[in-house]
Order: C-alpha cells, then sequence, then structure tokens
C-alpha cells in the first residue's frame, strides 16, 4: 500500500516578491487612467463651421450625460481624404459612437458609415431650400449593409442622447 506522505515543499526559497511591472507601477497606472480619461467616446462631425450651432446641442447632451467627445468639422465632399482617415481611426482611438451632420446633399452620415464599423448617427440640417428634406434622405437612404441611424431635421440633442444610450448599453 502506497503511504500518503506529507506535501513536498515547493521551491520556495526561489520565489521572490513579485517585481513591479510596467502593469503595476504606480506611475504607469496614472498615465494610463489619464489617457483613458482623456479619450472623447464620440466624435461629433459636422460638413461645415457653419453647423456648428445646430450640432452644438448633441455636445451638450453628452456633457450632460458626463460623456466626453470631440467636435470636428470635416466635409465629405470638400475633405473627402479627412472623412475617410478620421473614420477609419475612430475606433482604434477608442471611440464609441460617431455622430455626422451635415445639411444639403448631406454625404458626411454616409461617408462615415462606409468608413467605420461604429455606429453613425446623422443629423440632417435644415438648409436654406427644400426644408431639410434634402439632407433628411441623403442620410436615410442608405444602401444596405452601411447603416446610419438618423435623427430627426436638426435633431442633434437627441443624436447626442442616443449616442449616450448606446455607450451604456
Ligand atoms: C454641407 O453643406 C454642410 O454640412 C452645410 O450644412 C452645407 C452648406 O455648407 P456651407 O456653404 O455653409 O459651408 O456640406
Amino acid at each position: 500500500m502506497r503511504e500518503i506522505s506529507e506535501p513536498q515543499p515547493t521551491q520556495t526559497s526561489e520565489i521572490s516578491a513579485p517585481r513591479p511591472t510596467a502593469s503595476t507601477m504606480p506611475e504607469t497606472l496614472e498615465k494610463i487612467e489619464e489617457i483613458d480619461a482623456e479619450t472623447p467616446l464620440v466624435g461629433i462631425i459636422m460638413g461645415s463651421k457653419n453647423d456648428m450651432e445646430k450640432m452644438q446641442p448633441a455636445e451638450k447632451a453628452l456633457e450632460d450625460a458626463g460623456i466626453l467627445c470631440e467636435v470636428r468639422v470635416m466635409s465629405a465632399h470638400r475633405d473627402p481624404e479627412l472623412v475617410r482617415e478620421y473614420c477609419m481611426n475612430a475606433k482604434m482611438r477608442g471611440m464609441r459612437v460617431i455622430i455626422a451632420g451635415a445639411g444639403m446633399s448631406a454625404a458626411l452620415p454616409g461617408v462615415a458609415a462606409a468608413h467605420t464599423e461604429l455606429p453613425v448617427i446623422g443629423v440632417p440640417i435644415l438648409g436654406k431650400s427644400l426644408g431639410g428634406l434634402d439632407a433628411l434622405l441623403s442620410a436615410v437612404q442608405m444602401p444596405p449593409g452601411i447603416p446610419v441611424a438618423c435623427v430627426a431635421i436638426d435633431g442633434a440633442k437627441n443624436a447626442g442622447i442616443l449616442a449616450a444610450r448606446i455607450i451604456d448599453c
């Protein structure tokens, strides 16, 4: 019959206290926390600086919800390369949602959605003619597979609230 022996001591003498690694060093942790705290979760983009006032309620809604966002002007027609680059990098930068506002032939929400896997919320902006229907249809009539969630004409506030809800899910 085999005897049950006392558990053999392991080589504890060679095991020393864990050394601080990059991930446990207080100053590194501090830096990581700083980076996290400064990463915008929502990118608010718009086709013209003239859209700024109409898009402001989105920023305000996110601010009220305690969600960090960044605001950028870039036109799908005038700065296509910038839009492409911004949207392609958004997810990698830690963003969760893009809000895209534009008026007239509002290509920006759709072009944004074409270049990111993030949810894109389109805000059609009322222009000088057609009662904003031009922008509404441009944002809403997306081909299958490239979704844009579209709020009302000049509905930036709802876009901000919706983005906050998506992030809280
Ligand atoms: C769109 O054309 C912009 O989003 C803006 O709403 C509209 C007019 O642009 P601006 O002439 O005011 O720059 O691209």
